[in-house]
């Protein structure tokens, strides 16, 4: 599937683009009219399970916006489903997974049997969306990473100080890895679906790897990103890792193999750039609730993001962490218009 003129995969391998593309962390979602009016039919997991609900929700936000790519619409948790774990999404409480991963037993009823079959959904939602885009705009898969799915498994749900996971991790470190493991065996073969289905480009949300301190970050998220980008490196499809925890974790992973790196928004984009140098290509990285600010707020925000570049490619705009549910759609408009505008060579 040749792609000649994508601006979002150019950018990726650092070849001359026109101008900086841009697409958004969860673009597609509840901040749009049209997302919630279809929600209010459907709940969230038959909308990740019906291929044609999928593939209409991703094509919601370009409808509306130029951005310069898709991502499918999914969720990082259908993998810990697909291991046999229920999962539920509770109206104003989030993802829910249950009975949660306290111990060896609990990970040993896990299970990565038909793991491609289970969550076949996913190459439904991807074949559609490859017709309907007709190769007028890359489609991004994604998956979460090993340490960020965890979190989620062994907290349960949504925590704020990660006490379970944490305390596994100094307890018994060797079944956490046991579990990281069998999760970055899962996440390997579930990208290679996805690119077998048609996507062509992948991102790993590392959101959590920040909560490790930098001296244990290889031991528990590193070194499972490393194999994965590793065993899809003969898939010919850039490999983007977004983590959010700064510089440091940056510098921990330049030598991955990643084409990409994403930038979370406490990072200065300049200093993220002298870091990585030319062994990646940057993504990021505006403040989320900038897009609560006036039209000049975002301009000149948008301005200060492209100026660490100096007009070079190896830049793909994006938010710092995606998008949130209340921001005004006109004050994304005005943000793709000002990165286009503003980065024209
Ligand atoms: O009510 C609803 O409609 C559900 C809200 C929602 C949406 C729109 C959830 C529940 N997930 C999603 C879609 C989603 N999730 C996408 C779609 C593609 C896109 O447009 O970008 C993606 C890429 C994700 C990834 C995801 N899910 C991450 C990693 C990225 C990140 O933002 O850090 C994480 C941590 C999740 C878990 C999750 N799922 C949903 C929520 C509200 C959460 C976060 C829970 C928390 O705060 O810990």
């Amino acid at each position: 599937m040749s792609f000649n003129n994508s601006t979002y995969l150019n950018a990726i391998y650092r070849k001359p683009v026109p101008y900086t593309p841009i697409w958004i962390m969860r673009q597609a979602g509840r901040y749009l009219p049209e997302y919630r009016e279809l929600r209010a039919k459907h709940d969230f997991l038959t909308v990740c399970k019906t291929p044609e609900l999928a593939a209409e929700v991703t094509l919601q936000p370009l409808r509306r916006f130029d951005f310069d790519a898709a991502i499918l619409f999914s969720d990082i948790l259908v993998i810990p489903e697909a291991m046999g774990m229920k999962l539920e999404f509770l109206e104003n409480h989030g993802p829910k997974l249950s009975p949660r991963i306290e111990d060896e037993h609990s990970i040993k009823q896990l299970t990565s049997d038909h793991l491609e079959e289970r969550l076949e959904y996913v190459a439904g939602a991807i074949k559609v969306l490859v017709q309907e885009l007709n190769r007028q705009k890359p489609l991004i898969g994604f998956s979460g990473s090993p340490f960020t799915l965890a979190t989620y498994m062994i907290e349960g749900k949504p925590t704020r100080n990660f006490k379970f996971i944490k305390s596994l991790m100094y307890r018994e470190p060797e079944v956490l890895q046991s579990l990281l493991q069998a999760l970055a065996d899962a996440v390997t073969r579930y990208l290679k679906m996805q690119i077998e289905a048609g996507v062509q480009a992948v991102q790993i949300f590392d959101t959590w790897g920040g909560i490790i301190p930098i001296h244990h970050y290889e031991t528990f998220s590193g070194q499972y990103l490393r194999q994965i980008v590793q065993n899809l490196s003969s898939h010919q499809v850039p490999v983007t890792l977004f983590s959010k925890g700064g510089l440091n974790i940056l510098i921990q992973l330049v030598d991955s193999g990643a084409d990409m790196l994403g930038v979370d928004w406490m990072t200065d984009m300049y200093e993220a750039r002298m870091a990585v140098s030319d062994r990646a290509a940057l993504q990021g990285n505006l403040d989320p609730t900038v897009l609560y600010g006036s039209k000049e707020i975002i301009s000149r925000e948008v301005k200060r993001i492209l100026e660490a570049f100096d007009g070079e490619s190896g830049h793909v705009f994006n938010l710092g962490h995606g998008i949130l549910p209340d921001i005004p759609v006109d004050n994304v408009k005005h943000l793709v218009h000002e990165v286009r505008e503003k980065s024209r060579r």
